[in-house]
């Protein structure tokens, strides 16, 4: 049994990092690479494990005290600790190491270190930092462009590995050059991501790849895997372990811990649902403008749902566990607060679309672009939402009165390989049904590329659900909130129907409405099918 000392490790030469949880106290034994407390700069959020396992010795610190680099955090007691892997010797850093090495130019993260350099301009790139050995790892948000004055440490580019989310920022103030870097691009270590212009004092020089504040981790997450005796490298990435881990970078963590937020309620709205600032002040607007509302959901989330019990099937037969995407949690979040929030009924009737789907043939033969139903039954949801206006509304948060839309943008959603999304297709009253035709062709395909922005996916009044082209009659889809109603579409059959003298067979579409009943009466909701029928029955009336 020795002990070692546990250093504050490496944190990229900021100093006097506030601690922003301690997750262990004096005696607490604990296992090697468990957590010890986390710290936050202004860009970053650390964790910092214990290097071996033992007993917490002489533990002092507290949430939001401040320490440096080498400042003691405890004492291990540990059986291990004499052992050649746990010394507690400042063992020199990767940055420290690499610093040794012949210098790589491009491949610097180029960590800024002022130089006595008199106010001159001067060029430096700035390369992909060390992003805990990934390669290939996708941009997933870009703030610069070509051209623009980027203040020192502001964020660069995104980039989001599977365990983690990395803000780059530049290493010094200047003029951005050369960005090519868009979103998806995928990036390694080294990658030059632009150059810099710099001018002033600051002059920063193109160092051997010594760690920036840059790669440090942006999502604190229970898992951490980066070793923590003092000089050890930064903090790899670290991993998100759990579907309870909200999607955020440390300001926003910072700004919703100050305000008491829950992140894991909040819908990112950044990119791929990553959790912004915005995001959060809305949510407390949301949440102080509906305190009964609040106060309802908490009964009813907190205790009045009972939990599915665990069960262990590897029990009956072989299994496989598959993390979900990042999407999938996402709409899996929304879909169970629309479900929970709304009392949903499903109105179904059949639209005659023996006329529409003629034309649809017609006019596809003729060339041109692709027509599916799509584009028909979107263009007959407008204008019957035009008819009826409570079909085009939102309750306010407060429940105490119906946000109505003058505007007329219609979502559809697609099916993707990581999960559903629902691209919107804006002001539908004033487009053609080819123009919507080639919108919901191009926004589909960014869909499953993955390339819809976050704008793509916003401002949506009313929702469709398009399972014709797969099958199946009629379904019950779940209203998209803040929304007040969906349509589902299944596929046309041809079926017998009467015309008063003798069946004819005609084209029939299984359509669902599913509505918001706090909103949208029973009688409403029968009205508006029978509209939409109608419109969709004769092609004229959607060309009025
Ligand atoms: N009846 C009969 N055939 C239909 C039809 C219908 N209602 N709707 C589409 N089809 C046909 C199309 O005409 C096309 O046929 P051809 O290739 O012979 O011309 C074929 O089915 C495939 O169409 P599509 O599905 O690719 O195109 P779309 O414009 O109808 O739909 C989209 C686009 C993005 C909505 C769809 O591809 C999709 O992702 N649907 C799934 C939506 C979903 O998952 N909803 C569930 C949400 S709740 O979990």
């Amino acid at each position: 049994m020795s002990t070692i000392d546990v250093k504050v490790p490496d944190i990229g030469d900021y100093k006097d990092v506030p601690v922003i949880e301690v997750l262990v106290k004096d005696g607490d034994v604990v296992e090697k690479d468990a957590t010890i407390m986390v710290l936050e700069s202004d860009k970053s959020t650390l964790e910092v494990p214990a290097p071996v396992a033992g007993v917490v010795r002489g533990f002092k610190l507290k949430a939001n005290d401040k320490v440096s680099q080498g400042d003691l955090i405890c004492q291990l007691e540990s059986a291990e600790a004499g052992k050649p892997a746990a010394a507690a010797a400042p063992a020199p850093a990767p940055a420290k190491a690499e610093a040794a090495k012949p210098a790589a130019p491009a491949a610097a993260p180029a960590a800024p270190q002022k130089s006595a350099a008199p106010a001159a301009a001067s060029v430096i790139k700035v390369a992909v930092p060390d992003i805990g050995g990934y390669s290939g790892v996708p941009v997933i948000e870009v703030l610069v462009k070509d051209g623009d004055t980027v203040e020192k440490d502001a964020t660069l580019i995104v980039l989001e590995s599977d365990k983690s989310t990395l803000e780059v920022p530049s290493p010094a103030a200047g003029v951005v050059r050369g960005f090519k870097l868009k979103a998806n691009d995928k990036v390694s270590q080294g990658d030059l991501i632009c150059e810099l212009e710099t001018v002033g004092e600051q002059v920063v020089v193109e160092a051997a790849p010594v760690a920036a504040p840059a790669p440090q981790p942006t999502v604190s997450a229970p898992a951490a895997t980066a070793p923590v005796v003092d000089a050890a490298p930064l903090p790899a990435p670290v991993a998100v372990a759990s579907n309870e881990v909200a999607y955020a970078g440390p300001a926003t963590r910072k700004f919703a811990r100050q305000l008491g937020v829950d992140l894991t309620k909040i819908a990112g709205s950044g990119a791929r649902g990553r959790i912004v600032i915005d995001d959060v002040q809305a949510y407390v607007k949301r949440t102080l403008a509906a305190p009964v509302a609040a106060s309802t959901a908490a009964v009813a989330g907190g205790s009045g749902i009972p939990p599915i019990p665990a069960v262990d099937f590897s029990k009956f037969g072989e299994i496989e566990t598959k993390p979900l995407a990042r999407i999938r949690k996402l709409s899996a979040a929304h879909l169970h607060r629309s479900w929970l929030n709304i009392p949903h009924v499903t109105q179904t009737d059949e639209a005659d679309i023996t006329e529409v789907e003629a034309f649809r043939k017609a006019a596809s033969d003729d060339g041109g672009v692709k027509l599916t139903m799509l584009p028909f039954i979107m263009k007959a949801l407008s204008k019957a939402l035009e008819a009826y206006p409570e079909f085009n509304s939102s309750l306010a948060p407060d429940g105490e009165s119906l946000i109505l839309k003058k505007y007329f943008h219609i979502g559809f959603a697609a099916d993707t390989e990581n999960g559903l999304v629902v691209p919107v297709v804006r002001d539908v009253d004033k487009k053609g049904v080819a123009q919507l035709a080639k919108e919901c062709g191009e926004l589909a395909k960014k869909a499953r590329d993955g390339k819809l922005k976050p704008d793509d996916m916003k401002g949506g009044c009313f929702s469709i659900s398009s399972l014709g082209g797969i099958g199946g009659s009629h379904f019950t889809p779940i209203v998209n909130a803040p929304e007040v109603a969906i349509l589902g579409a299944s596929r046309a059959q041809i079926k017998p129907v009467w015309d008063g003298k003798a069946f004819q067979p005609r084209l029939m579409l299984p359509l669902s409405l599913s509505y918001d009943h706090r909103v949208i009466d029973g009688a409403l909701a029968a009205r508006f099918i029978v509209l939409l029928v109608k419109l969709l029955s004769d092609v004229r009336r959607l060309a009025l």
